[in-house]
């Protein structure tokens, strides 16, 4: 469906009939065929900002850009790029939505927002037409992963301020599949969620990894296996681990359904626009929703495929809040092989390694902070974990705590972190093994790498000046 209008109105009825595809026609035409939709759309998105905001105006008169001037996607660089440093600023000046809000104050239906740990937090106002294109575009991509109308679907993330939830249970709204919106961070809700899992055993999953992984532990201590719950598809968004390697075969194999990574930025919402499709390859650029590039961290140039590079992002259909090339930090690599799925868009095989400013360089390596954990997992920590990287004397060194995991010696499981970080990692490690559950968990996205040297801060001031 090849929308001529623009922003394409969302609030259609359509749902396919029984069909791999939710649009065959955009998600497996020819890539050249794609980019000149992605032209057209980011024209108009471009017209669009530039009539409706003072904020875009001025910054692209400054830099002298006409964005009617566009005239292919490679112009695009000449639009200056944009970080949530400003964006934060803009709303301070122009309290409090920025002048990036192109609607009326009262055409905002949903206010949104950062949870502001690192800073101000920054506010999302919505619009009627953006919202209902958000559930749209991510029933299309649940569709994607599998997920039909007759899924019941369990949301398992906190239903405030954060988008996740939210944009997980607008799609499978629109999807038609029936919503079972369970939350999360209530204290003892853990345990209420698996005896709700044990009875309605819905068929899809909704909410980070870790949080999967933490109800599995209170589900077995529970006298159950996750894996009778019946959960065909889990999809996940927010933090690593769906992404890699063996987290993402640890929670298939706990709970026999399949995991699907997704997610990119709440500012970038619909933030699906990275996502999985079932036969889990590597998230897809869903770029007529967003268009993604990559970019050189230092030198903010193109990298090509298998380079890794910064996830720079730019909304084609939002009439509240448009991101135009907003700098996401996050580092990953595409390639542009095709799937077996058959959709032509670019895939993301590694997910996202890690942000630029999570990047260790330790002995003069650099590691991300999602190989760590592919070799921690891959090692046999099914528990949590927790790495930390210091300076002894001249050196770095990383220390990993993990808990012991039964029918394992303390030893064997040891040796098994020391040999997958040596070979992942080049790394030598000391380990500590824990008692198994003393570490603490969390309902929503983990930190659990932390460097405790003066080092990455220079990285990243060295990054952040260029
Ligand atoms: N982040 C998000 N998704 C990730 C993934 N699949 N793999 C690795 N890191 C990921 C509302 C959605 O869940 C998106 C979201 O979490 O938005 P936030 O709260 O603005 O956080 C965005 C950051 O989460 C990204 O920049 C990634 O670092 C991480």
């Amino acid at each position: 469906m090849l929308a001529a209008r623009w922003p394409p109105p969302g609030d259609d009825s359509f749902i396919p009939a029984e069909n791999p595809y939710w649009d065959p026609e955009i998600e497996t035409m020819p890539p050249e065929e794609r980019a000149q939709l992605v032209l057209r759309k980011l024209k108009a998105q471009l017209a669009y900002c530039a009539s409706n905001s003072d904020f875009y105006r001025g910054r692209w008169a400054a830099a002298g850009i006409d964005p009617g001037s566009i005239s292919s996607l490679d112009d695009i660089r000449r639009v200056p790029i944009l970080r949530k440093e400003e964006l934060r600023t803009e709303q301070t000046e122009h309290p409090p939505f920025g002048r990036y809000l192109c609607i009326p104050r009262d055409k905002v239906l949903r206010i949104h927002g950062t949870s502001g740990t690192t800073g101000r937090p920054t506010a999302f106002g919505v619009s009627q037409g953006d919202w209902q294109r958000i559930a749209t575009a991510h029933a299309r991509i649940m569709w994607a992963a599998g997920i039909r109308p007759n899924d019941t679907i369990f949301i398992g993330s906190f239903f405030g301020l954060y988008w996740g939830g939210w944009g997980a249970l607008i799609g499978a709204e629109r999807l038609g599949a029936t919503c079972f919106p369970f939350g999360a961070g209530v204290p003892g809700q853990t345990l209420q969620a698996v005896e709700w899992l044990a009875q309605m055993r819905p068929t899809a999953f909704y909410g980070t990894p870790s949080y999967a992984l933490r109800i599995a532990e209170v589900a077995r201590d529970a006298g159950y296996d996750p894996a009778d719950f019946g959960i065909r598809v889990l999809f996940f968004s927010g933090e690593p681990g769906a992404g890699i390697p063996a987290t993402k075969q640890l929670i298939e194999s706990t709970f026999g359904g399949i995991c699907i990574d997704m997610g990119s930025m709440a500012e970038m919402s619909p933030w699906m626009s990275n996502a999985e499709c079932h036969e889990r390859t590597g998230m897809h650029l869903w770029d007529d929703l967003v268009y993604t590039e990559l970019l050189d961290p230092v030198t903010e140039e193109p990298v090509g495929p298998g380079e890794v590079g910064v996830l720079v992002y730019t909304h084609l259909e939002r009439d509240s809040q448009p991101m135009i090339r907003l700098w996401s930090g996050d580092l990953s690599r595409y390639t542009d092989e095709p799937c077996p799925c058959g959709r032509t868009y670019r895939r993301l095989p590694d997910g996202l390694l890690g942000r630029a400013d999570d990047m260790l360089v330790i002995r003069g390596e650099n590691v991300y902070p999602a190989a760590i954990e592919e070799a921690i997992r891959a090692a046999g920590c099914s528990g949590e974990f927790r790495v930390t990287v210091v300076r002894q004397g001249a050196l770095d060194e990383m220390k990993v705590r993990t808990e012991a995991v039964a029918g394992h010696s303390d030893n064997d499981l040891r040796n098994s972190v020391v040999s997958h970080l040596k070979k992942k990692l080049g790394l030598r490690v000391e380990v500590e093994i824990a008692p198994a559950g003393s570490l603490e968990r969390t309902e929503f996205k983990s930190r659990r790498v932390s460097d405790e040297r003066t080092m990455s801060q220079d990285v990243q001031s060295i990054l952040d000046s260029r």
